[in-house]
């Protein structure tokens, strides 16, 4: 797998979806600090969300291959700047969460706004049912 860096709004699924990906039970659990597991490093949403933690996602970008930034189909506002991925050197991928729990007016929204934010590649899944996680898998192999 690629090393990975997860970025997204508070909530937004990035830890039920490393879950998912490293076929762990899926459970809830706040991310209180940036960490590594195998070749992902997660993040609090907070570090997106409140401006004087982002300098740390872009420091944390330098270690990985792809940026993955996640956007909740169930959000209705974007949590991303427009042009957002022009933050990071490597290259990212927009991923849509919750598309299980979201109608696909919504899940078309969130698509927009991760293209608004620069992501030209857009994946929609659901860590819960598994929808899509076979694509992702295979984008990031
Ligand atoms: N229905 C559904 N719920 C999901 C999905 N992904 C995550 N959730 C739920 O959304 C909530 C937040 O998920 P997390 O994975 O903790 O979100 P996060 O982005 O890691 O949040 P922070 O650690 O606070 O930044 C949890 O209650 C999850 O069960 C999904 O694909 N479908
Ligand atoms: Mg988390």
């Amino acid at each position: 797998m690629k090393r990975l860096l997860l970025v997204g709004g508070v909530g937004c699924g990035k830890t039920t979806l490393l879950q998912r990906l490293e076929g762990r039970e899926i459970r809830y659990a706040k991310t209180g600090e940036m960490y590594t597991s195998g070749c992902v490093i997660d993040t609090p949403g907070e570090y997106l969300e409140l401006p004087w933690f982002k300098h740390a996602l872009r420091l944390a970008s330098f270690e990985v291959e792809l940026v993955v930034l996640l956007a909740s189909a169930t959000v209705t506002e974007s949590r991303f700047q427009p042009g957002f991925t022009t933050f990071f050197m490597p290259p990212s991928l927009g991923v849509v969460t919750k598309v299980d729990i979201a109608s696909p007016a919504e899940v078309k929204v969130a698509g927009d706004h991760l293209r608004l934010a620069g992501a030209t590649e857009i994946l929609e899944v659901s860590a819960v049912t598994g929808a899509g996680i076979a694509g992702l898998v295979a984008r990031i192999a």
